[in-house]
């Protein structure tokens, strides 16, 4: 098992879309292992292979207290989603920076697990929003992207003062 890096905003990495994984085999699978083990560490709730600089299809939540809840999602399609919700998102590719953002209340995800399998889950609350998330790193997309350019404009004003302290 190993930690990974993740990429931190702006780095143009993050703007890539994902292409699917062609075959499930040892190395997707130790990709799926280092990427609970690196969201955990991070105390994440999800964490997408994106964010990590690897530009494929797979990404990892588990919402729960007790870390007893993982879900890797390979080649996932969101087939269905209504509702709205709005929550307060993090995300650990923006550290520092938190907002509310409206998603849909309710998912239902196709995806295959780590064996290969397909597999469709249907999700509400939390694990419907982190869900989303994860899925628009993979098309190149953060949370921020769906604030209004002027609370945009400001977030981006903030992460430059943030940068240069860190500098
Ligand atoms: O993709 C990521 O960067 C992980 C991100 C996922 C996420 C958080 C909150 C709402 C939607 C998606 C995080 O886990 S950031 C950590 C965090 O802020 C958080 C942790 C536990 C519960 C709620 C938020
Ligand atoms: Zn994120």
């Amino acid at each position: 098992m190993a930690l990974r890096k993740i990429l931190h905003y702006p780095n143009p990495k993050l703007r890539q879309i994902a292409t699917p994984v062609i075959e499930i085999n040892h190395e997707i699978r130790q990709l799926v292992t280092d990427m609970f083990e690196t969201m955990y560490e991070d105390n994440g709730i999800g964490l997408a292979a994106t964010q990590i600089g690897i530009n494929m299809q797979v990404f990892v939540v588990d919402v729960s207290d007790e870390h007893d809840n993982p879900i890797a999602f390979i080649n996932p399609t969101i087939i269905e989603k209504s509702g709205l919700q709005k929550k307060q998102e993090g995300c650990l590719s923006v550290p520092g920076v938190f907002a509310d953002i409206k998603r849909a209340e309710f998912v239902k995800v196709e995806a295959l697990n780590q064996n290969g399998e397909k597999f469709i889950t249907e999700a509400y609350g939390l694990l419907a929003v982190c869900i989303q998330h994860e899925y628009d790193h993979l098309l190149g997309k953060l949370f921020i992207d769906h604030l209004s350019p002027l609370k945009k404009q400001l977030l981006k004003k903030k992460l430059k003062k943030l940068h240069k302290k860190n500098l």
